[in-house]
């Protein structure tokens, strides 16, 4: 597959797609959505990739959606435009994605970290969410998926006065699984999504649908989804290798059925 907005490559079981727009500050315009998410699409019907790291560059992960593209736009226009249309196709990624932030996530930059599933942090991550600053509000997610995890106040502060949280404080507040020196930030990542991706493929996958649930549904009904992915996990032969494996004292060898 050939990009011009990103950058992709496989190491081991992760793959790693690269936001690449450096002089715009990787700012997230519809052709650079659209190719992430044809890439993450392409990975996560491999069964070669057990984890999907995304990551920008030092300076930036991204600083927001493409002000530029979205200037101009009127209600009706942003309305039917593909950005955020294709910014959705992440929910439908099935497999693990860790995000590796350094430098600026803003506006959609740290809403698209806000939709993957693990977060790495370099020291010099900066988070926030400054539409307010340019007469909108976040619109791919940031309202909500934030206030699920720092609650109302804070992030009523977030997103009305524009506060930005460093690395740490996002790890002080749950938002970051890691924080990791600059240096070798990626590489960090990497490791991580390796030992995520060594684990028996069809658990993570129902892992992360189950644990999913608990954002859309009440407790009764995300319990019944986590039974409904537990059982049929006996249908697997990782099921059975797993328990074998542990009960023989050795390392288990997953097939992905
Ligand atoms: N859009 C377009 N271009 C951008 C963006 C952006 N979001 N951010 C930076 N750039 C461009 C700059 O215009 C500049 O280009 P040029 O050299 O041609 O002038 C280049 O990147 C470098 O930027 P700066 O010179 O500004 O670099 P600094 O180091 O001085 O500042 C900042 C870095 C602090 C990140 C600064 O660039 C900034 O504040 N950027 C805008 C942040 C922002 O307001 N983001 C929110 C955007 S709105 C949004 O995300 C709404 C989401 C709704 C849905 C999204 C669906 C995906």
């Amino acid at each position: 597959m050939t990009y011009t907005n990103i950058l992709t490559e496989t190491r081991g079981r992760v793959s790693v797609v690269q936001l690449n727009r450096p002089d715009a500050m990787n700012a997230l315009n519809t052709a650079l959505l659209k190719e992430v998410m044809q890439a993450f699409e392409v990975f996560d019907r491999d069964e070669a990739v057990g984890a999907i790291v995304v990551t920008g560059n030092e300076k930036a992960f991204a600083a927001g959606a493409d002000i530029k593209e979205m200037a101009d736009l009127s209600f009706l226009e942003i309305q039917n435009s593909e950005l955020i249309a294709s910014f959705e196709r992440i929910l439908n990624i099935k497999k693990p994605i860790i995000a590796a932030v350094s430098g600026w996530a803003l506006g959609g930059g740290f809403e698209f970290v806000l939709a993957c599933d693990m977060i790495i942090a370099s020291e010099s991550a900066k988070f926030g969410l400054p539409e307010v600053t340019i007469g909108v509000i976040p619109g791919a997610g940031g309202t909500q998926r934030l206030t699920h995890v720092l609650g109302k106040y804070l992030a009523m502060e977030v997103v009305m006065n524009n506060r930005k949280l460093s690395a740490n404080e996002a790890l002080q507040f749950g938002l970051v699984n890691r924080v990791v020196p600059v240096e070798g930030y990626l590489e960090s990542a990497v490791a991580f999504a390796e030992e995520i991706a060594s684990r028996a493929p069809v658990a993570i996958r129902m892992a992360k649908d189950s644990i999913n649930a608990a954002f859309e549904t009440t407790l009764a009904e995300g319990l019944k989804v986590e039974r409904r992915n537990f059982y049929p996990l006996f249908a697997t032969q990782d099921q059975k290798e797993g328990m074998k494996a542990f009960v023989e004292k050795r390392k288990a060898e997953w097939i992905g059925k």
